[in-house]
C-alpha cells in the first residue's frame, strides 16, 4: 500500500473515531505528499461521514459519537479549504447559503460553499438555524443572485416553504434563484415546494448554480473559468464525480 493509500485508510478510521489531532496531522501531511484536495475529501473523509451516518442508523453510534466525528472532519475542512477556493478572478455572481430553521448540519453547505467559492462564486454563509425572517433580510441587505437552502433533517425540510413563501410575502421572490438540498432532499421535492433547482452533491450545486445564472441571462463563461485555479477546480469537479461513484465501495 502507498502512503497516498495509507493516508486515505488513516483518514477514514480516525475520522470514523472522531480523532481530530490524527486527521488534521494525516491531512497535513497528505497536503505536503501533494495529493489531490479533492480526492482527501471525497475519497477518505465523507466516505467516513457516510458510514458514521449509517452506524448512527443502527443504533450502533449515538449523537456524541456523530459529533466528535463531524469535528474531527472540520479539522481537516480547514486545511483543504485554501487549496479548493480560487482567489483570483472577478466573483461571477452571489449566493447567500443557509442551513434552515432548526437544522444545525453544516458540512454538506460548508463543501458546496468551497466548491462554488473555488468556481468563482462570492459567498456570504448565514450559518445554521436561519429563521425565514433572516433570509428575507439577508436577501435584502446583500441582493444575491442565488439562494442556497440546506437541510438534512426530514422535519426540517418544510422550512425551504416557509423560507419561499417569507420571501414572496416580502416581494422578493422574482429577484433571486433558490436552490435547494441536504442528504433527504429529492428533486422531488424541491419541485413540490416550488424552489428553482436541487443538487445532490457539491460538484451538481457548482452546475446548477451557473445553469440558473445563465438562466437569469448572466454570462458565467468569464470569472471562475479563466483562471488556472478555477480550470484545475473544473477538473477537480470531474474527479469528484468519478470518486463519489467509487466512495460506495470504499473499503475499510
Ligand atoms: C454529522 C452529523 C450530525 C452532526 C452535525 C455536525 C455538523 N456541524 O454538521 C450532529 C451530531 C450535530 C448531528 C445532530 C443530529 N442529527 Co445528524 N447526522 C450527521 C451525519 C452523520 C453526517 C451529515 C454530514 O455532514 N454528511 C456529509 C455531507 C458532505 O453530506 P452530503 O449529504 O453528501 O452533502 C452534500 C449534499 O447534501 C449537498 N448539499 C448539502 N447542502 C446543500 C445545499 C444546497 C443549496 C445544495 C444545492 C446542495 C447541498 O451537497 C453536499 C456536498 O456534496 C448524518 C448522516 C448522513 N448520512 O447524512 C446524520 C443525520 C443527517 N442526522 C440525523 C439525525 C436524526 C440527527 C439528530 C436529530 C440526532 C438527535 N437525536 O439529536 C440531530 C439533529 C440536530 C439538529 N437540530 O440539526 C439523521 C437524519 C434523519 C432524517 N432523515 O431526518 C441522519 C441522516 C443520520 C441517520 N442515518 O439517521 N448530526
Amino acid at each position: 500500500m502507498s502512503r497516498e493509500e495509507e493516508i486515505k485508510k488513516g483518514l477514514y478510521e480516525h475520522t470514523l473515531v472522531g480523532e481530530a489531532a490524527e486527521v488534521v496531522e494525516l491531512t497535513q501531511e497528505g497536503i505536503e505528499l501533494g495529493m489531490d484536495p479533492l480526492d482527501i475529501l471525497f475519497g477518505a473523509l465523507i466516505p467516513s461521514l457516510q458510514e458514521v451516518g449509517r452506524l448512527f442508523e443502527i443504533g450502533e453510534y449515538f449523537v456524541p459519537e456523530m459529533l466528535v466525528a463531524a469535528r474531527a472532519m472540520q479539522g481537516a475542512m480547514a486545511l483543504l479549504r485554501p487549496l479548493l477556493v480560487d482567489k483570483g478572478a472577478e466573483p461571477i455572481g452571489k449566493v447567500v447559503m443557509l442551513t434552515v430553521k432548526g437544522d444545525v448540519h453544516d458540512i454538506g453547505k460548508n463543501l458546496c460553499n468551497i466548491m462554488l467559492e473555488g468556481e468563482g462564486f462570492e459567498i456570504v454563509d448565514l450559518g445554521v438555524n436561519v429563521k425565514p425572517e433572516e433570509v428575507v433580510a439577508a436577501t435584502q441587505e446583500h441582493q444575491p443572485q442565488l439562494l442556497g437552502f440546506s437541510a438534512f433533517l426530514t422535519t426540517t425540510m418544510p422550512f425551504f416553504k416557509s423560507n419561499l413563501a417569507a420571501l414572496a410575502d416580502a416581494g422578493l421572490r422574482d429577484s433571486v434563484k433558490v436552490m435547494v438540498g441536504g442528504a433527504p432532499v429529492t428533486q422531488e421535492y424541491a419541485d413540490s415546494v416550488g424552489a428553482d433547482g436541487f443538487a445532490p452533491d457539491a460538484s451538481a450545486a457548482v452546475r446548477l448554480a451557473k445553469q440558473l445564472m445563465v438562466d437569469m441571462g448572466y454570462d458565467v463563461s468569464m470569472g471562475g473559468d479563466d483562471s488556472e485555479g478555477a480550470s484545475a477546480l473544473a477538473r477537480g469537479v470531474q474527479a469528484v464525480e468519478e470518486l463519489m461513484v467509487k466512495s460506495g465501495q470504499h473499503e475499510e
